[in-house]
C-alpha cells in the first residue's frame, strides 16, 4: 500500500510539472539573446606576405525592436600583421546580417585611440534596418602576415544598439589567433652546356631543366623556364641542397642553401651543366661514348625542352636537344671524359 501511495506521488508530481516545463521553455524562446563571435583565421598558418581573413559574425534571437546598429573595435598585432590598404581596406561590410543596405564606417585607428590603448585596431561601425531574429556574417577582415609569431585578434569593445538606439546586452567575442610562418624563395638560372639559354625558341618552349631544393622537405622539382630560370617558392625554414639535372647531363647540386626566417629571396649564382653523361649513372666516360657512337646519326628525336610543359621524353645521347646525334653530341661528351657529379653550383 505504501509502495501504490509512492508511485502515484511520484505520476502527480511528473503531471504538475509537464505544464510548467513547457512553459518556461515557450519563455526561454521567446527570451533576448544576442552574441558577436569571431570566425577561426583562414589559413592557419598563414605565410609573412600572405592574406589572412576572418569574420565576425552575429547571432540576435528575439530582439525587440531589433538590432540596428553594430560597432566593434579590434585590435591586432602590428609586429607581425598589417591591414592591407586594398581592396577592401581592413574589413569588407557583407550583407548576410543587415541586407544590402547597410551603412558603414571602416577604418584603422592608432593605439591612442583604441579602448585600452594598448594596439592599433579596426574601428567597423554597422547600421542597417532593424533585426528581431537574424544570424548571419556582418563583415569579413582582411590582414597581411607580416613577421613570424603567434597573431591575435581581439575585440577589444562591442556595442549592440537597437532601433530605439538602447545598447544590447550581448555575448562578447573571444580572441582568434593565427601563426604566421615564413616561407622562403630560391631563384637561379641554370643553363646546359651546348645549349642556348633560349633552347627551341618558339611559342612555349622552355629550358626544362629540373630543380629541386632537398632538406627536412623536399620543394620541387620546378622546371626552368624559357630563358632558363627557376624559382622555388614556398620553402619553409631550414637548410637545403639545391640540384639541378637534365638528361644527359651531370648533376649539379648547390648544399648548405639556407631559408631563415623574414630573410629576402635568395637569388643563386648562374650554373651550366655539363653534358655528356647518356646513361644517367653521374660519371662520364668509356659508356657515354659508346651509347652516343651507337646512335650516331639518327634524327628526328624525342627533346624535352621542345615541350611547352616539359613532358616530352628525351633522348639523352642526343646531348645538345638538337633532333639528332652527331659530332657535336660526341665532342660535348669526349670534352667531359672522367666529369662525375654531382658538380658544385658555382
Ligand atoms: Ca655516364
Ligand atoms: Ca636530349
Ligand atoms: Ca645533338
Amino acid at each position: 500500500m505504501k509502495i501504490y501511495k509512492s508511485i502515484i506521488t511520484v505520476i502527480l508530481t511528473i503531471l504538475i510539472a509537464i505544464p510548467s516545463t513547457i512553459a518556461n521553455a515557450e519563455v526561454l524562446q521567446q527570451a533576448l539573446s544576442a552574441s558577436l563571435s569571431l570566425t577561426s583565421p583562414i589559413p592557419n598558418p598563414a605565410l609573412t606576405g600572405g592574406d589572412i581573413t576572418f569574420e565576425l559574425a552575429v547571432n540576435v534571437a528575439n530582439s525587440n525592436p531589433g538590432v540596428a546598429g553594430i560597432e566593434v573595435y579590434l585590435s591586432f598585432d602590428p609586429a607581425l600583421v598589417t591591414p592591407p590598404t586594398t581592396p577592401n581596406g581592413a574589413a569588407e561590410v557583407l550583407p548576410d546580417f543587415f541586407g544590402a543596405s547597410n551603412v558603414s564606417i571602416n577604418e584603422v585607428l592608432p593605439a591612442a585611440q583604441c579602448p585600452g590603448a594598448a594596439s592599433p585596431c579596426v574601428h567597423l561601425v554597422l547600421a542597417g534596418p532593424a533585426q528581431t531574429t537574424q544570424n548571419g556574417v556582418a563583415a569579413r577582415f582582411h590582414f597581411r602576415g607580416l613577421a613570424v609569431g603567434s597573431a591575435c585578434f581581439t575585440v577589444l569593445q562591442s556595442n549592440l544598439v537597437n532601433a530605439n538606439g538602447f545598447q544590447v546586452v550581448h555575448t562578447p567575442a573571444t580572441q582568434q589567433c593565427v601563426t604566421v610562418q615564413y616561407r622562403g624563395i630560391v631563384n637561379g638560372v641554370v643553363q646546359r652546356q651546348g645549349v642556348p639559354a633560349s633552347p627551341n625558341t618558339g611559342a612555349g618552349t622552355t629550358a626544362c631543366s629540373s630543380v629541386t631544393a632537398i632538406g627536412a622537405e623536399t620543394f620541387g622539382p620546378v622546371n626552368t623556364n624559357n630563358t632558363s630560370g627557376f624559382k622555388l617558392t614556398n620553402l619553409s625554414v631550414g637548410a637545403y641542397t639545391v640540384r639541378a639535372t637534365y638528361p644527359g647531363y651531370l648533376t649539379t647540386e648547390k648544399t648548405g642553401v639556407s631559408i631563415v626566417a623574414g630573410g629576402p629571396a635568395i637569388n643563386l649564382a648562374a650554373a651550366t651543366l655539363r653534358g655528356g653523361d647518356v646513361n644517367g649513372d653521374n660519371a662520364i666516360n668509356i659508356l657515354d661514348i659508346g651509347a652516343v657512337i651507337s646512335k650516331f646519326g639518327r634524327a628526328s628525336l624525342a627533346v624535352k625542352s621542345a615541350s611547352a610543359n616539359c613532358t616530352l621524353a628525351d633522348e639523352p645521347a642526343d646531348i645538345n636537344d638538337d633532333g639528332q646525334v652527331n659530332i657535336s653530341d660526341l665532342a660535348i661528351t669526349a670534352g667531359n671524359w672522367g666529369s662525375v657529379g654531382p658538380v658544385l653550383w658555382p
